[in-house]
């Protein structure tokens, strides 16, 4: 199995980590909104995606511990142990085990500083910000032979209210049709959330959108179950393949209708670090609420944890007092919106009185 990015050197690897502020552009801003994803092309230098390869081959050949995972029979580890040369053997089950990882921020320190990893919550400071609490990881490994995941939306399963959700998804490999990068329903962000026929992620009360449909089995690969199936193929002239490159980062709003197929080739992973973000203003129920999650940029009047091992974000740094703007008249919070004398007059009776 190939690894495109060289391993990173003993110094890289001990010397202190500055990152560049990346400041996102309009047009940047725009084309997440137009198009329910954007690509940021080598946000995540080359040096810190060698460490998280390195990091899942560590994973591969069973020199980390997983919670919740058996040992599986051991791997034969490639020259100098980095480059991920398998037993053939040995593909079908870690296929089986590990073709997505949940939640290992809670477990692992190096999950924790990927998912808050400064580069890309500068962007999503600017794109679901300037708030953001830090929710969710995902290591796919997607080895050869493995399958992709259907139709679905995100928000479906990670609610938000108001809904505010982002996944950020890291390429650490190579990824493109052939071993089943991302792809998107082009317009498809701005339809509702889809629910399932108890509606037991409570999405919306009851017959407030009079005519949404009911779907079951969002994700399926099974085109023909998959309830968001007709949704996604109303998009089908806008959907976009997304074939990135290690370093790339794929931000991707909560409604987008998005879906990977398997990966066909017989030698090369798919493997992705993916981060679930929401706006901190915004209330969730899920994994445990607000209170279970990081905040990672800005602040918030809701409950938020910690990281666990210390990352630096905003949940861990004193907090800087921003200036208090006055409120502009126009949008005063309470009383009449006096704009111009003129209206002053026109709202004031005695006004008329002549
Ligand atoms: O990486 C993939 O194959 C699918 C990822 C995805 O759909 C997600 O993170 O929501």
């Amino acid at each position: 199995m190939s690894a495109a990015v060289a391993p990173r050197s003993p110094a890289a690897r001990s010397a202190p980590r500055t990152y560049e502020r990346y400041r996102v552009s309009v047009q940047e801003y725009v084309t997440f909104r137009e198009q329910g994803f954007l690509v940021v092309k080598g946000l995540v230098s080359e040096d810190d995606v060698a460490e998280i390869r390195e990091h899942t081959e560590d994973i591969l050949y069973q020199r980390v511990a997983l919670p919740g995972v058996a040992p599986a029979p051991v791997a034969t580890p490639g020259s100098g142990g980095h480059s991920a040369i398998l037993d053939p053997s040995a593909v079908e089950d870690i296929a089986r085990r590990y073709v997505r990882i949940h939640m290992l921020h809670r477990h692992l320190e190096i999950h924790e500083r990927y998912l808050l990893h400064p580069r890309i919550l500068d962007v999503l400071e600017a794109l679901i910000g300037p708030d953001v609490l830090a929710m969710q990881t995902m290591l796919f490994i997607k080895p050869p032979g493995s399958d992709g995941q259907g139709y679905h939306q995100d928000s479906y399963y990670i609610p938000t209210l108001p809904d505010s959700l982002c996944g950020a998804w890291l390429a650490i490999d190579p990824a493109d049709e052939a071993n089943g990068c991302m792809h998107f329903a082009v317009g498809s962000q701005c339809e509702p959330i889809y629910p399932d026929a108890d509606n037991r992620r409570g999405h919306y009360p009851l017959g407030e959108l009079q005519d949404l449909t009911i779907i079951d089995n969002a994700s399926d690969t099974d085109e023909t179950r998959n309830g968001l199936a007709p949704i996604a193929r109303r998009y089908e002239p806008r959907w976009q393949t997304v074939p990135a490159d290690p370093g790339d980062v794929v931000f991707f709003a909560g409604h987008v209708v998005h879906w990977s197929y398997a990966n066909r080739t017989r030698d090369r992973f798919r493997r992705s670090f993916v981060g679930h973000y929401c706006n901190a203003r915004s209330f969730t129920q899920w994994g445990g609420g607000n209170a279970a999650h990081i905040l990672a940029r800005g602040g918030t009047h809701l409950p938020y944890a910690q990281p666990r091992f210390g990352t630096p974000c905003a949940a861990n740094q004193p907090r800087t007092a921003a200036p208090v703007a006055p409120a502009p008249t126009m949008m005063a919070a309470e009383g009449l919106m006096l704009a111009t004398p003129t209206d002053a007059e026109r709202l004031d009776p005695s006004a008329h009185d002549h």
